[in-house]
């Protein structure tokens, strides 16, 4: 078995390039202020750096990078939002807590997997 089969390190899903900016924190409202991210979905959290060198499927690991920050999908809502940016390819993520933050790529295929992964891991915590 692996060193890991009791499940104490969390499962990584997917990580990737996305650009990203909240839009909201507690509900109040934030200026936009969009960067690219390295955006790394694991376990129950879906985590933010924008340090490059982060951008390896094992920046999330304890003593690697450092992340920007870091959003607990527990009671999460997923929606797409082109009605909320001139850009295309865009949702937000509104989180319990009320931090909204909008996700894009210019890559619709790459965006569409990222919803999809994303209310899965929200799905599936929805159930618990
Ligand atoms: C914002 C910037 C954002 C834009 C936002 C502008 O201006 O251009 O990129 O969001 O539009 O207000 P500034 O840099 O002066 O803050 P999108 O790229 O998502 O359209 P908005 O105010 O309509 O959200």
């Amino acid at each position: 078995s692996s060193p890991d089969s009791e499940g104490v390190t969390p499962e990584l899903e997917k990580a990737g390039l996305l650009n990203k900016t909240k839009i909201a924190e507690g509900g109040r409202k934030l200026r936009k202020n969009w960067n690219l991210s390295w955006v790394v979905l694991v376990g129950n959290s879906l985590v933010f750096f924008k340090d490059p060198k982060s951008q390896n499927p094992d920046s999330w690991k304890p003593g690697n990078s450092r992340p920007e920050s870091s959003v607990d999908l527990r009671g999460a809502q997923l929606q797409w939002a082109n009605d909320l940016s001139s850009k295309k390819n865009v949702f937000k993520l509104r989180t319990v807590t009320g931090n909204e933050f909008l996700l894009q790529s210019e890559t619709e295929t790459l965006i569409r997997e990222w919803y999809r992964t994303i209310q899965n891991v929200i799905d599936r915590l929805d159930k618990e």
